[in-house]
This record gives C-alpha cells, structure tokens and sequence, in this order.
C-alpha cells in the first residue's frame, strides 16, 4: 500500500495561511516587501510540520491559532537564517528556493535588516498569543527556548564554525557538533517548545521527544549534504556543489557518499524508536522522519 502523505500538504497550506497572516503588510516598505519574498512561497516547511505533528500527537486543548503561531515562529527563525546565510560575507548563494536569494533581489541593506526584522518578529508572535489555555509562564519559556536555539550557544556558533572551518579539515566530532549547533538546535527547539504546551507532560517523554528531535534534525542535515552533491541547482532550488565549492567539510566528504546514507539511515532509526516509546499516535511523525531521509531534495 502507498503511504498516505496528504497530512502534510494540508499542514503545507495551514502554514502558508498562518505566515500570511503573521507578516506585516507587504505593501509598507521595501522591506516589509523583502520579508514577504523571502518568507512565502517556498521551502519544504519541515519545522513547522514538526510543531503541527507533535501538537497533533499530543492532543492538545488549544486553539488552532495557537499552534499556528508556534509554527510560524518556528519557521521565521529558519527564513531569517537563510537571508543572512545566503548575505556575501558567509555562504555567498545567489539563489533559494529556486529564486534570486534576497541580497540579489532587494541588494545587501535591505536583506540584512529583513533577516534583522523577522526575529523578533517570530518572538512577537509568540508574546501575542492569547489563548486561555496557554499560561504566561509557558510563553516565556517557549520564548527563551527559541532564543537559546538561535544565540551564541545555538544556531550563531554554528554558523561560527562553519565559516571557519572552511579550506580546513575537521574531525567528524566537530562536524557532528556544527550541525547540531547551526541546524540541530532550531529544529529541537521546535519540538521542546511544542512540547511545552502540555503543561503535564511526563519528564521522560519529554525527554524521549527531544532526543527524538537531535538525531532526526542530524539526519536531516547529512542528508542535506548528501542532496549538495547528488542533486541538480534545479531539484534543490538552490546551487548544488555549494559545499565543494566553499570548501566545506561535508559528511560525504569526510565519511563517504554510502556511510553518510547509512548513518542517516540509522538516526532514522534511532528517532523512530524514541517515537515508538512514547504514548502516543506518533504515526505521522515517523512518516516525516522517513521523508527526512528518504527525500530527493
Ligand atoms: C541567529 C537565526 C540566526 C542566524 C545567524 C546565518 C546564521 C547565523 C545561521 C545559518 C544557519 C542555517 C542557514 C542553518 C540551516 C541549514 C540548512 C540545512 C538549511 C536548509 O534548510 P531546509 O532544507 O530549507 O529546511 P527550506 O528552503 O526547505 O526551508
């Protein structure tokens, strides 16, 4: 029987409706129309589907609002990362989500302060919710989780280290902690804060859920890598062979085109388990983690 896979086209079109609805109008600047083209119409939507499916697995007693708003903080943390990784003075990519990156469209100025405009513009959203069954306590924590994925200890000292360990070899260790700092991090915080509203939720499934997040979110990223040098600029939407060029030290580089695929495999695995430990219909959730890896672009 073909796996049934529309749950994720119908989380698809609830998250381009709640990113609709978050941005400020389009209309009101060349940046607020930089935003707009940078955040919509495109992407694969993998953290925000996280949010919906963890939510969903969790049966949670809050609005539909609210988890939007989750899941569209969740993916403006991620847009913002692109601009400014695209932004000549790290990765230098002219193109994303098979379009001129921001830098070529609306020039340096204007992407930097769209990236700059979007942060706290996914915590904002999450300030704003209002939803009776949502305490203020749990917004703050869901905030500073967000903001830890993405600051100095997160997603900026991987990006950190990327930049610098280009034209050097590294040993696979540092690899492995690049990524789960520049990719892992977001993508775990995604997970932990939807977790986190439900208030009682057991210490263990969170903890079985988070683990679940780190060796899907390494997945993710070897594959990521292993898409870089199998995939067409067109299939990617972005340049293909961007690593090689940069000079990045990438998994099939260090480890080999079949070891990659096969650790990614076996996170795989490692994360369906913990998933399968848990309490609760994580069916749609393994589903995804299998598109992880098993995805061609
Ligand atoms: C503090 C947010 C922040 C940024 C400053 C630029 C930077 C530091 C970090 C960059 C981190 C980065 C770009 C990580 C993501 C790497 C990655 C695997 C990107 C591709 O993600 P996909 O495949 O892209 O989910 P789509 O386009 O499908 O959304």
């Amino acid at each position: 029987m073909i796996d049934d896979f529309s749950f994720l086209e119908k989380n698809q079109k609830r998250i381009e409706k709640a990113l609709n609805k978050a941005l400020p109008a389009k209309d009101f600047s060349n940046i607020t129309e930089a935003i707009h083209y940078s955040v919509l119409d495109g992407g694969k939507r993998i953290r925000p589907q996280l949010i919906y499916l963890v939510a969903d697995s969790l049966n949670l007693n809050l609005k539909d609002e609210t988890i939007d708003a989750m899941a569209a903080s969740g993916e403006l943390i991620h847009c913002y990362s692109l601009i400014h990784d695209d932004l000549p003075a790290m990765d230098n990519d002219d193109l994303r989500r098979g379009k001129p990156s921001c830098h070529i469209k609306f020039g340096e100025a204007s992407a930097i302060l769209a990236g700059d405009a979007i942060q706290p513009l996914a915590l904002e959203i999450i300030t704003d919710i209002d939803d009776p069954n949502l305490s203020a306590k749990t917004k703050i924590k869901i905030i500073s989780i967000f903001s830890k994925a993405c600051g100095p200890f997160g997603m900026v000292e991987g990006q950190n280290r990327d930049i610098k360990s280009e034209n050097i070899d590294i040993s696979l260790e540092e690899l492995d902690k690049i990524h789960i700092l520049k990719t892992g991090k977001l993508i775990s915080a995604c997970v932990h804060a939807t977790c986190l509203l439900k208030e009682d939720l057991p210490e263990n499934d969170l903890k079985a859920f988070i683990k679940f997040a780190e060796c899907i979110g390494l997945a993710f990223q070897i594959k990521d890598d292993i898409l870089d040098c199998t995939s067409s600029t067109e299939d990617l939407g972005k340049p293909a062979n961007s690593d090689e060029n940069l000079k990045k030290n990438t998994y099939p580089k260090l480890i080999g085109l079949e070891e990659s695929n096969s650790r990614a495999d076996s996170l795989c695995n490692e994360a369906i388990q913990c998933l399968k430990s848990l309490p609760y219909n994580t069916e749609k959730l393994i589903k995804l983690s299998k598109f992880i890896v098993e995805r061609t672009h």
